[in-house]
C-alpha cells in the first residue's frame, strides 16, 4: 500500500494583519458600493464586471452563485438585483486569473496545501482535466476521455456499488443534479450526501414531521404583508443581502422586527439601500424594533416563555390570542403541546434564554396581539443539538396564532446555496423516497436502490473506517466545510480515488484519495453550449420558484464542460446508452427537463413553464393549508428546552462566517460589519468573560475542544472584545472546524453541530 501524501489538512496556523475598527450598526450603503467595485476591478476589471453584474438576477440573466434569497416576481430594479456579497461571488467566479496545467507543474499538492485558504482560492479558474496519480507528488494534465474511463473502470470494479460515494454541494443546477442522481441510482446505490446535511437538513426534518413539506411555507410577498417577522439565528446583513430590501418593505407596511441572536449583527439593525440616493442621505432605515441577545442555544426556552405568556393571556380572555378555528380545522395534539406548556415556569424559562422578562413581555406582546406573523431562521437554530426540535418550537408558535397558509404570515427556512432546495427537489438525498425511486425505474428501466444511503457525517465515519474507494464531490469543498477537519482528511486520505467537479481550486484538491482527478466545469456565469446550441439550465430559490439561469460569458477555456454534460459522458462510459440515453441526454438540456417531468411531481410542462420570464412557483401543500402529514394535519411538538451546560470555566463556542466569505471561499481578509480586519483566526468574547479569564485584548491563546473525554485543539487565534451573549465565543469557519466533533450531531438530522462546540481558552506562554 502506498503511503498518504504529507499534505496539510488544516489551513496554516499563520496570523495576517489585525485591524480593529468600530463594529458597524448601519449594513450595506455606500461602503457596500465601493467594496462591490473594489472587489469586481481586482479580479476582472470593472467594464466586465459592471456588464456581467447587470445580467445577474434579471429574468433574461443568470441566476446569482451566491445565496438562494428570491428575485422579485415582478419588475426588477434597472439599477440591479444584486447585493455586494452577490458581487463578491460572481467576482470570484469570473475572475481573469487561471490555474492550467502550468501552475500544478510548478507546485507539488503538499507545498499547495500549505497555503491559506484564501491564496489556494484566489489563484483562478479550473481550466483542464488533471490527474494526480498514485505515489505522484503533481497534478498532470489528462484528456477528458482518460478521466472518464479511468472513473468507469474504478466504478465498475467495485465489490459493491455501496463503496462510492457522491457529494454535492449546492450551486449545482436542477439539469446537473437529476442527471447526477440518475447516474448514481443506475450504479446502485444511495450514497448521496449533501451540504445540506449540514445546513438546513433540521429544517427539512423538523417541517416535514410538522406541516408535511420540508421547505418553507412564505413567499416574498409575504414578507412585505407581515405584521411580524422574527429572524433568529441568521446574519442576513452578511449571507443574504437582498432580504434587508424584504424586511425594510415590511417596516414601511408598519411591521415589527424582531432579530433573535447572540451577537447584534449590523445588517439586522440598519438597512441603507445602495439605490436609493434619499436611503443614503438620510441614514437608512432601523430594521429592529427589538434586538433578543439570547444565549447560544436559548430558543426554545425563548419561545417557550413568550408561548407561556401566550397561554396566560388566552386563559383570561379565550380565543383571544390563539387561533382555535384553525387548530381545530388543521391540526393535531393542540392539548398535548398545551399541557406540556403548562408544566414549565416562566422564570426559569426566561433565565434559561438569558433575556430580560420585560424585553421578553414587549415581544410575547405582538404574538398576542398579530395574526400575520413570520419566523426567518437559518444556522443559529439548525446547526444545533436540538436542531430539529428548535424548528417544531417555531411551528407551535406560528400554529397557535393560525400564522401558516395566510397572507403575511408562516415559516421561512432561509437557505444557503444558491440551488441547495432544488437539488433535493432533484433527488439529491440520501433517504430517497419510495415513489420517486419507483418513477425512476418504471421511466428508464432501471433497478434504483432502496437502502438508504450515506449522509455527510456518515461519509466521513465510513471513509475513516476504510469502507469507502470511490468519492466524487459535485461541486464543494468537502474537507474544509466538514467538521474535525483533521480526522476528515486523514478519512478521505483512504480512499482509492477521489474526483472533483470544480469551477476554482480548493483544499479538497490537494487532501485526496490515493489517486485524484480534477473535472474543471462552466460556472453559472458561463456560455453552456452543446450540440443544439446554447443551454440555460434552472434553479429553485428559497421559495420555490424554479425559474431559468443562462451565463453570458465566454468560459476561461475551451477545455470545460458543463456539470450535465460530464455526468452524460460519466454515464455513457459506464455503462453506455441502453437504459438511460447518455449519448443524447445533453444534446438539449430539454431532454433533461422532459426526463424530470416524467418523474417528478410539480414539474408539469417543465419546458414550457421554465421558459415563463419569472419562473413558476412549485406546488407547496402548507401554503395552502394542505399538510400532506400522514395523519393529513399539521402537528403541534411537544418540544423540552435543551438547557445544556457547559464546565465551569469553559466556554460555549459558536462558528460564523464573515462578511468576507462565502462558506469555504475566502473573498477577503474583512469582516467589516463586526470592525475586525485583516485576520480570521480570532476569537469574540464579552469583556466580563475576558475579565474572568484573565485574557487581554489581542492576546494569542489556543482554543482547546472537549467533547465527551476527547480533546481537539486549535492554535493559534487573538481574542478580541466583542458584544456576545456571556459565556459563548465566537470563531470563523473554516478555521474552527477543527473543533467541531465529528459525533456531535443534531437528533433526528445529523447535522453536525457548528454552532455550540464546549471549549476552553489557554494563553500561549
Ligand atoms: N456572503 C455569504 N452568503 C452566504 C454564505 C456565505 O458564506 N457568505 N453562505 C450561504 C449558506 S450555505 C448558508 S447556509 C447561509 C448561512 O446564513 P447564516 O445562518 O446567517 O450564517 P452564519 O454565519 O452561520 O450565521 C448564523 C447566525 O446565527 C447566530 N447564532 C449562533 N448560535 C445561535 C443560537 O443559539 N441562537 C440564535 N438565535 N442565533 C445563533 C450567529 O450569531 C449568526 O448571526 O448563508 C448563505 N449565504
Ligand atoms: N463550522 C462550520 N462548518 C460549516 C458551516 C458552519 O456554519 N460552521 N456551514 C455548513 C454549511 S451551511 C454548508 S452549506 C457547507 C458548505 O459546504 P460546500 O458547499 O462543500 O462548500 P463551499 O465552500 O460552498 O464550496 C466551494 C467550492 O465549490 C466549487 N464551486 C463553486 N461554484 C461551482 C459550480 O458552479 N460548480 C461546481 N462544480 N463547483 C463549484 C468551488 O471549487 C469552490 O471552491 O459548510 C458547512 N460547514
Ligand atoms: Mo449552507
Amino acid at each position: 500500500m502506498s503511503q498518504k501524501r504529507a499534505v496539510q489538512i488544516l489551513p496554516p496556523e499563520e496570523f495576517s494583519q489585525l485591524k480593529l475598527k468600530k463594529p458597524k450598526t448601519k449594513a450595506v450603503g455606500v461602503p457596500a458600493i465601493l467594496s462591490t467595485f473594489k472587489h469586481i476591478s481586482q479580479e476582472m476589471g470593472v467594464w466586465k464586471g459592471v456588464k456581467l453584474l447587470n445580467k445577474m438576477n434579471q429574468k433574461d440573466g443568470f441566476d446569482c452563485p451566491g445565496c438562494a434569497w428570491p428575485d422579485p416576481d415582478g419588475k426588477r430594479s434597472g439599477l440591479g438585483e444584486y447585493c455586494e456579497n452577490g458581487a463578491k461571488a460572481i467576482a470570484e467566479e469570473a475572475t481573469n486569473k487561471r490555474v492550467g496545467p502550468d501552475l500544478f507543474a510548478q507546485y507539488s499538492v503538499e507545498e499547495m496545501s500549505k497555503w491559506s485558504d484564501y491564496k489556494i482560492g484566489k489563484m483562478g479558474r479550473l481550466t483542464h482535466p488533471m490527474l494526480l496519480a498514485e505515489g505522484e507528488s503533481h497534478y498532470k494534465e489528462i484528456s477528458w476521455d482518460e478521466a472518464f474511463s479511468k472513473i468507469a473502470y474504478k466504478l465498475k470494479s467495485l465489490e459493491n456499488p455501496n463503496e462510492a460515494v457522491f457529494y454535492t454541494s449546492g450551486r449545482t443546477s436542477n439539469e446537473a443534479a437529476f442527471v447526477y442522481q440518475l447516474f448514481v441510482r443506475q450504479l446502485g446505490t444511495n450514497n448521496l450526501p449533501d451540504c445540506s446535511n449540514m445546513c438546513h437538513e433540521s429544517s427539512g426534518a423538523g417541517l416535514s414531521q410538522t406541516v408535511g413539506i420540508g421547505k418553507g411555507s412564505v413567499t416574498l410577498e409575504d414578507l412585505h404583508h407581515a405584521e411580524v417577522i422574527v429572524v433568529m439565528g441568521q446574519n442576513p446583513g452578511t449571507n443574504h443581502p437582498r432580504m434587508l430590501s424584504a424586511l425594510e418593505k415590511c417596516k414601511e407596511n408598519g411591521g415589527k422586527i424582531i432579530s433573535v441572536n447572540p451577537i447584534p449583527e449590523a445588517g439586522n439593525n440598519v438597512f441603507v439601500d445602495p439605490q436609493n440616493p434619499w436611503a443614503i442621505f438620510k441614514g437608512g432605515t432601523q430594521l429592529n424594533d427589538h434586538f433578543l441577545q439570547v444565549k447560544v442555544n436559548g430558543d426554545v426556552a425563548l419561545l417557550k416563555a413568550i408561548m407561556i405568556l401566550m397561554l396566560q393571556e388566552e386563559d383570561k380572555n379565550p380565543g383571544s390570542v390563539f387561533d382555535h378555528k384553525f387548530i381545530q380545522e388543521y391540526t393535531a395534539d393542540f392539548e398535548a403541546m398545551i399541557s406540556h406548556l403548562r408544566t414549565f415556569d416562566l422564570n426559569e424559562m426566561v433565565l434559561q434564554s438569558g433575556i430580560s422578562e420585560e424585553e421578553i413581555k414587549a415581544v410575547a406582546q405582538l404574538f398576542i396581539e398579530k395574526k400575520r406573523i413570520i419566523i426567518c431562521w437559518a444556522m443559529g437554530l439548525t446547526q444545533q443539538e436540538n436542531g430539529v426540535n428548535n424548528i417544531k418550537e417555531v411551528v407551535n408558535i406560528l400554529l397557535l396564532k393560525g400564522s401558516i397558509g395566510i397572507k403575511g404570515g408562516g415559516t421561512c427556512p432561509v437557505r444557503g446555496h444558491s440551488n441547495v432546495q432544488g437539488d433535493r427537489t432533484m433527488g439529491i438525498w440520501e433517504k430517497p423516497k419510495e415513489g420517486f425511486l419507483a418513477n425512476l425505474d418504471k421511466h428508464f428501466g432501471i433497478n434504483a436502490p432502496r437502502e438508504h444511503g450515506l449522509d455527510v457525517v456518515e461519509t466521513i465515519e465510513a471513509c475513516h473506517e476504510n469502507k469507502i474507494r470511490f468519492f466524487m464531490c459535485m461541486g464543494g469543498n468537502f474537507i474544509s466545510a466538514t467538521p474535525d477537519s483533521q480526522l476528515t482528511g486523514e478519512a478521505i486520505q483512504n480512499c482509492d480515488l477521489t474526483v472533483q467537479v470544480s469551477t476554482k481550486l480548493n483544499r479538497s484538491h490537494l487532501v485526496t484519495g490515493k489517486e485524484a482527478i480534477i473535472l474543471p466545469c462552466l460556472a453559472r456565469s458561463d456560455r453552456d453550449e452543446q450540440k443544439s446550441g446554447p443551454q440555460f439550465v434552472s434553479v429553485e430559490n428559497s421559495m420555490g420558484v424554479v425559474h431559468k439561469s443562462q451565463g453570458t460569458l465566454a468560459p476561461p477555456s475551451n477545455e470545460l464542460k458543463s456539470e450535465p454534460a460530464i455526468v452524460a459522458a460519466m454515464g455513457y462510459a459506464t455503462f453506455g446508452s441502453d437504459l438511460v440515453k447518455w449519448d443524447t441526454m445533453v444534446d438539449n438540456y430539454d431532454i433533461i427537463r422532459d426526463n424530470i417531468e416524467a418523474t417528478i411531481a410539480g414539474f408539469e410542462d417543465y419546458n414550457k413553464r421554465v421558459r415563463i420570464p419569472q419562473g413558476f412557483y412549485l406546488p407547496n401543500g402548507a401554503r395552502e393549508r394542505k399538510f400532506t402529514t400522514p395523519n393529513g394535519k399539521a402537528n403541534f411538538s411537544v418540544v423540552d428546552p435543551p438547557n445544556r451546560k457547559v464546565k465551569d470555566g469553559h466556554l460555549i463556542m459558536i462558528t460564523n462566517r464573515t462578511h468576507d466569505q462565502y462558506n469555504t471561499t475566502i473573498y477577503g481578509m474583512d469582516d467589516r460589519y463586526r470592525g475586525i480586519l485583516g485576520e480570521r483566526r480570532v476569537v469574540l468574547l464579552n469583556k466580563k468573560d475576558m475579565q474572568k479569564q484573565g485574557l487581554r485584548q489581542e492576546q494569542v491563546v489556543d482554543l482547546i475542544g472537549e467533547y465527551k473525554g476527547e480533546t481537539r485543539r486549535a492554535n493559534k487565534f487573538k481574542v478580541i472584545e466583542y458584544d456576545v451573549a456571556e459565556g459563548c465565543c465566537v470563531t470563523y469557519f473554516p478555521e474552527a472546524n477543527v473543533l467541531v466533533p465529528l459525533k456531535s450531531v443534531a437528533k433526528g438530522s445529523n447535522t453536525p453541530v457548528s454552532k455550540f462546540v464546549e471549549i476552553k481558552i489557554e494563553p500561549r506562554s
